[in-house]
């Protein structure tokens, strides 16, 4: 019973949880009201009970719905507030949070909108729960290079407001290669630069992120396993792994927990850490995901725990300095 106790109170740094993720059910009822919006489903019981997802997609498409209640400045506030007081709940002392402005300005939501309200908590959480937080723009996969390039033109008067960009939805179809353009001008731009790559997709897809995108950290890649020289080139170059374990039992990239790969990972000496994703589809904020994983794992050890923590405030985009206060 020490090692629960161990695994809630250590210090930890989140970096990869999608805010429209930690949109809670009741929250998604709340705002509907508030803004008039209506829902396919009846009742918050009933939305919960369609939270049996099969793959990525299958999670996505409830993922979106569950957004189109988001439209005021207020609603984003409201939504990272929350996601941020479960955040410093779990001791995590630093989060960078993704968000998805095509999932807004599609239904005609102004970006501006979407980042003000977001940058509101970020700010708040600073001062009233002591929990360092930065905002990573992702760009959806699924839509053309073209409309990237637009969404970045609608960012660049907030430059200021995020400190990287990502890439995320659909990954099977939707190779890294499709943004290598859209990315090189981030990275000009003195933007941090990741991606999903490797959570339902082939090593290969991890490769181009590397090689294309020139990626400072792959999101999930935890099918990086199946290629021994990605194994070795992510442990030569700390290249960090963003692990979701309740995220990849949800959506089936493994059967249960007792079969993830995230021992077998730190076995090989990569910089994987433990992140919640979309808390609010799978489960659990970061606490959960870590007292799971070690409940599933029993070889997992305080060590363990230890080095995840490390990892996590290794691979932040905080500056040296702080890295080395927290490390
Ligand atoms: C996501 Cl788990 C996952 N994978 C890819 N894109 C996403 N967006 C939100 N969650
Ligand atoms: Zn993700």
């Amino acid at each position: 019973a020490r090692l629960p106790a161990l695994l809630r109170q250590m210090p930890k740094a989140e970096l990869h949880i999608h805010i429209e993720g930690s949109l809670e059910p009741e929250l998604i009822f709340k705002l509907a009201q508030r803004n008039g919006v209506t829902l396919p489903y009846p009742s918050i019981e009933a939305l919960r009970a369609a939270y049996a997802f099969t793959d990525l997609q299958s999670f996505l498409d409830i993922y979106y719905a569950g957004a189109s209640v988001l439209l005021k400045e207020e609603d984003f506030f409201d939504m990272a507030w929350a996601y941020l007081g479960k955040a410093a709940a779990d001791n995590v002392v630093h989060t960078e949070i993704f968000f998805d402005p095509q999932t807004h300005t599609a239904r005609g939501v102004p970006f501006e909108t979407v980042i003000k309200g977001l940058n509101h908590a970020v700010h708040r959480a600073h001062t009233g729960l002591g929990v360092s937080a930065k905002l990573i723009l992702c760009f959806l996969r699924h839509l053309s290079e073209e409309e990237a390039f637009a969404t970045l033109e609608k960012a660049l008067p907030w430059r200021h407001h995020f400190i990287g960009v990502g890439l995320d939805s659909s990954e099977v179809g939707h190779p890294p290669s499709k943004f290598e353009r859209v990315f090189a001008r981030c990275r000009e731009l003195g933007l941090h630069v990741v991606a999903h790559a490797g959570e339902e997709g082939p090593p290969a897809y991890i490769h181009e992120a590397l090689d294309l995108l020139k990626t400072e950290r792959i999101d999930h890649g935890v099918r990086c396993l199946e290629d021994a020289d990605l194994v070795e080139r992510l442990a030569e170059t700390r290249i960090p792994l963003t692990v979701c374990p309740l995220s990849n039992t949800k959506l089936c990239v493994f059967p249960t927990m007792a079969d993830h790969n995230l021992p077998a990972l730190l076995d090989a000496g990569l910089c994987a850490m433990v992140n919640s994703d979309d808390p609010a589809y799978f489960g659990g904020y970061m606490n959960q995901n870590f007292i799971e994983l070690f409940a599933a794992l029993p070889q997992l050890t305080a060590r363990h725990a230890y080095q995840l923590a490390r990892n996590s405030f290794e691979a932040s985009f905080v500056g040296e300095e702080q890295k080395r206060a927290w490390v």
